[in-house]
């Protein structure tokens, strides 16, 4: 668990602010001129009211101290480390997939000794032939939507087990025994890339999230949450994980198969996350440095953007749809943005001094792409704690003009919510001078 590092003074203070009855949340605001007045908290600023001047600072006790507000306040506790009897095994392997392009892997990992118990399945590509003198590759990990058969059209892909179908890119409850098809094999090839990322020499990894905690109002009572008896969304205690913890952490455990291959360098392992998912990037490179850089595309409430300015989906719209995502202490703010004892880009900022990139998209105002923008400003007094500049602009760039500093890059391209080949495009030259092998 995190540890207890809140003043009483603090703790007695957020305790105090009631769970209201979920009165129905304020509709969202769209329109920039109503984002109302707020004051940023200072990521510099302790609860004791003393400055950090220093990365030591910073490490040894104002880190620790967000990091246990944030698990506290919004996302709830992470378990530690992973399961004692959580095993893996590799179940497939072809070193010629995608016509010989990439080495192509399939893995089951276990969390507990029963093999028909909680397990997750990862896919990892990486470049194959003459490029694997270049090995060990660095990896982006990331969950997927649909089912690791979703994210290429390779006819190889095991089937996820199913509850969910398609229909172009829409997907709802499937009839019990609805067996997924070989048609929504690459539905949601467009959003990963695989041909690309390998061809700019990387390996990347998936699983389905719902191998993890299904995405549904019950689904806290399944898989890893049963198995760690956390509780249902509603039963469980003030402070315990939602599903978004609970992607967060699969995001450290397939980390810790990752890095137990020789073919891959564990110390450039990128994670990436889209939305509801990049929500759960974020959380996880926050908790667990041993994530190298961090991608957050489109993550929105909850992940990238400010809360305060109260622009596109808020606290309350996110707490009343997803009552499972958050921890139900996250339920104190809804349509109470100002009360909370941080804001987002206090998130971002624990992923200092680590490479960070925040995609956004014009059309994506639900997302709220300014906002997200100053998220990512707002962490920068950290990193020039650990002497890097971090974006290197002071205003938000033009739509469909990247920006890049030494350590955070950002940018807000054109069209709707969604994971586009431009998206990759701009992510995958960051990562290339920021995830170099290291010597
Ligand atoms: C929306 C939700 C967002 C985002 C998105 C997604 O319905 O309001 O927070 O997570 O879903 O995951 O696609």
């Amino acid at each position: 668990m995190t540890p207890r590092l809140l003043s009483p003074l603090l703790a007695a203070c957020l305790a105090s602010l009631a769970l209201p009855a979920a009165p129905a949340p304020a509709p969202a605001n769209l329109d920039e001129s109503k984002v109302p007045p707020y004051t940023l908290p200072d990521p510099l600023l302790c609860t004791d009211g003393t400055r950090v001047r220093d990365a030591a600072t910073w490490r040894a006790k104002r880190r620790p101290e967000l990091l246990e507000l944030f698990a506290t306040q919004e996302y709830g506790r992470t378990p530690s480390g992973r399961p004692a009897k959580m095993h893996w095994e590799v179940t497939s392997v072809d070193r010629a997939a995608l016509g010989g392009k990439a080495v192509r892997q399939e893995i089951t990992i276990w969390f507990s000794e029963k093999r028909d118990g909680p397990q997750m399945h990862l896919l990892i590509y990486q470049p194959a032939g003459d490029a694997a003198a270049h090995a060990p590759w660095p990896v982006f990990l990331g969950l997927n939507f649909f089912g690791n058969h979703a994210v290429h059209a390779d006819p190889a892909i095991s089937l996820a087990r199913p509850f969910v179908f398609y229909e172009a890119d829409r997907y709802r409850p499937a009839p019990a025994g609805t067996p997924v098809t070989s048609e929504q094999r690459g539905v949601h090839a467009s959003k990963w890339q695989i041909e690309t990322v390998i061809a700019r020499g990387y390996a990347t990894a998936t699983a389905w999230y719902h191998d993890l905690c299904p995405d549904r109002g019950d689904g806290l009572k399944e898989n890893v949450p049963a198995l760690l008896a956390t509780g249902g969304a509603e039963e469980r205690a003030g402070d315990a994980w939602g599903a978004i913890g609970v992607w967060a952490w699969g995001l450290s455990r397939a980390l810790d198969v990752i890095a137990s291959d020789a073919e891959f360098d564990a110390r450039r392992v990128a994670v990436h996350g889209h939305s509801r998912l990049g929500k759960a990037a974020v959380w996880a490179a926050a908790q667990d440095e041993r994530f190298a850089l961090l991608v957050s595309n489109e993550s929105g409430c909850g992940g990238a953007a400010l809360s305060q300015r109260i622009y596109g989906e808020t606290v309350g719209l996110i707490n009343a749809r997803f009552p499972h995502w958050f921890a139900k202490n996250f339920r104190r703010y809804n349509d109470h943005e100002a009360a909370l004892p941080f804001d987002q880009h206090e998130l971002l900022a624990l992923v200092a001094p680590r490479p960070l990139y925040v995609a956004s998209a014009e059309g994506d105002q639900w997302s709220d792409p300014k906002g997200e923008f100053l998220g990512a400003k707002g962490a920068e007094p950290v990193y020039q704690l650990f002497g890097l500049q971090g974006l290197g602009v002071g205003a938000m760039p033009r739509v469909g003009t990247p920006v890049a500093g030494d350590a955070i890059g950002y940018h807000n391209r054109t069209g709707k919510h969604d994971v586009t080949d431009e998206d990759w495009g701009r992510v995958l030259d960051f990562a290339d001078t920021r995830l170099k092998p290291v010597k």
